[in-house]
């Protein structure tokens, strides 16, 4: 099975419950469509997670994207004393949670911006339309675009596209007044049952702020919830 997930945001004990309600397991896929890191305490433990778990596939979100910026920044400082500059890495997150370690920052700034398969594209904010309500061809897509958009949350935004946009980004509560996913059918599909009959499915519950984390199962479109 496939599940798709976005902004974890550092809650690893939400995480860990979620896997453990859906049963998830070494054969399973998920798709994390970035903002894993940041606001909640045990960030870099969850990385460390994601990161040992053979099939998940973590995209960058803006809160990864500022992170390999401070890194950039720190690597090209004047002193290459890569001791200190891990030091001021492990700064970058808040204390208490597990140290952060060259593996994890190897793995954390180097990361895919999006990932395309067959039914679906996984992206943490959006993708632009063309004026014919196509998807911008990725090529043609930058960076920021796809960590940054926010009009792709729009009930109104449906791209007519045989593939489903897996995102995150803005709370769904924003769109809809509660932390649940939303799918949305593509157009002329009534009861959409696989993420084929898809246009594209909303996935940040707000974790952080709303206590409720959430995923879906793109065989059979069935969404898990937890909460704290
Ligand atoms: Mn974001």
């Amino acid at each position: 099975m496939t599940y798709a997930i976005s902004d974890i945001h550092g809650e690893y004990a939400l995480f860990m419950r979620l896997m453990e309600h859906i049963g998830y397991s070494d054969s399973d896929r998920l798709i994390v469509c970035g903002d894993f890191i940041d606001k909640g305490r045990d960030t870099v433990r969850l990385a460390k997670t994601l990161f040992a778990m053979p099939e998940a596939y973590c995209l960058t979100g803006n809160h990864e994207h500022a992170f390999f910026q401070f890194y950039r920044t720190r690597m090209h400082s004047a002193v290459m004393d890569f001791d200190a500059i891990l030091w001021q890495l492990q700064q970058y997150f808040p204390a208490g949670g597990e140290d952060l370690d060259w593996e994890t920052v190897d793995r954390l700034v180097d990361l895919p911006y999006y990932m395309e398969e067959e039914r679906f594209i996984g992206v943490h904010a959006g993708l632009p339309l063309t004026p014919d309500g196509r998807l911008k061809p990725l090529g043609e897509v930058t960076r920021e675009e796809m960590i940054h958009d926010r009009r792709f949350k729009d009930a109104c935004v449906l791209p007519r596209e045989s593939r489903c946009v897996l995102f995150g980004h803005t709370p769904t509560s924003y769109v809809c007044g509660e932390p649940r996913i939303l799918i949305y059918p593509r157009h002329g599909v009534v009861r959409p049952t696989t993420v084929a009959d898809c246009a594209k499915i909303h996935l940040d519950t707000g974790a952080t702020a709303s206590g409720v984390l959430g995923c879906v199962r793109l065989d059979d479109l069935h969404t898990f919830y937890v909460r704290k």
